[in-house]
């Protein structure tokens, strides 16, 4: 656990078709949300990877707002992400309060199309993690499968129990883990290679997961090179901050402190 202030990057994944449950939700807040571009955002400490976004992850039962940003607009996250946010200048002219557009739980976000920056594929969708945590970061997690054990999990859960999860299997089948960063122990897919050597079998296996997220992580930084995209080639040290620069230009991502 991560302990004092914490630098993410909220990375912003553009609501391109909601889900039919998502649809009938917000139909009462139709007009409140009128020309608004929806975001979902993700919190997460590894810009470098969103190349290799293969969908993003929501807690099922957690309760999710949508908060006005600005006149086009509005962001998808926890209540607690929402007043975080308000203190650190993200909403328009510096506002200090929040403006609740419409209340969503996360299992009707669930099979939304979003389009998550940098990533091969041009739409993703959401998916349910049952292990996302309502008190850290937003309470959406971007799914990065080829470097995240987490996320590699779970993926796996999904495409071999997709009834058990009330997901369709075509939300799941077409994606694959995407190289993003190579280690000289762990090739090119280190998180279904760690998943592998500590025989985990799914996102419930929390010691083994805890111990591949610290290797995967360390691996990562000290030892990884880049292998994809613009810093194809570049050690991974170099290339974050530039990643992560690169987006918040773009205007697809933003500091998010807590
Ligand atoms: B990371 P820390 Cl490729 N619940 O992003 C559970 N996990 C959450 C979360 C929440 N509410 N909010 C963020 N996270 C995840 C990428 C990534 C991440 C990679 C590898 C490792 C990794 C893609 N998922 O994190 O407790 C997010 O996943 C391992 C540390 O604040 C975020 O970064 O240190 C990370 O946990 C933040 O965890």
């Amino acid at each position: 656990e991560a302990v004092g202030p914490q630098d993410y990057t909220g990375i912003k994944m553009k609501v391109l078709e909601w889900s039919q449950p998502a649809q009938e939700a917000l139909a009462a807040n139709a007009e409140a949300l009128k020309g608004k571009n929806v975001y979902l955002v993700a919190a997460t400490l590894r810009p470098e990877t969103m190349y290799g976004q293969t969908n993003c992850f929501v807690g099922p039962d957690l309760q999710y707002g949508i908060y006005n940003i600005n006149d086009t607009d509005a962001y998808l996250c926890t209540e607690r992400a929402a007043r975080n946010m308000s203190q650190q200048k993200i909403f328009a002219n510096g506002r200090t309060t929040i403006e609740k557009l419409a209340d969503i739980k996360g299992a009707a976000v669930v099979g939304t199309k979003i389009h998550a920056p940098l990533s091969k594929y041009p739409a993703v969708y959401v998916l349910p993690m049952e292990t996302v945590l309502s008190t850290k970061g937003t309470g959406v997690v971007t799914s990065v499968p080829s470097d995240s054990p987490d996320d590699f999990a779970t993926l796996t859960d999904l495409k071999k129990k997709p009834e058990y999860y009330h997901i369709d299997p075509e939300w799941v089948n077409f994606v694959e883990p995407i190289p993003v960063i190579t280690t000289p122990n762990y090739g090119n897919l280190i998180a279904p290679k760690l998943c592998e050597i500590k025989k985990i079998n799914s996102q419930k296996d929390k010691n083994q997961l805890a111990e591949a997220k610290e290797i995967a992580y360390k691996e990562g930084f000290y030892n990884g090179v880049m292998c994809v995209g613009e810093y194809d080639g570049v050690k991974v040290q170099e290339a974050k901050p530039k990643v992560r620069a690169a987006l918040i230009e773009s205007g697809e991502a933003f500091v998010y402190n807590e």
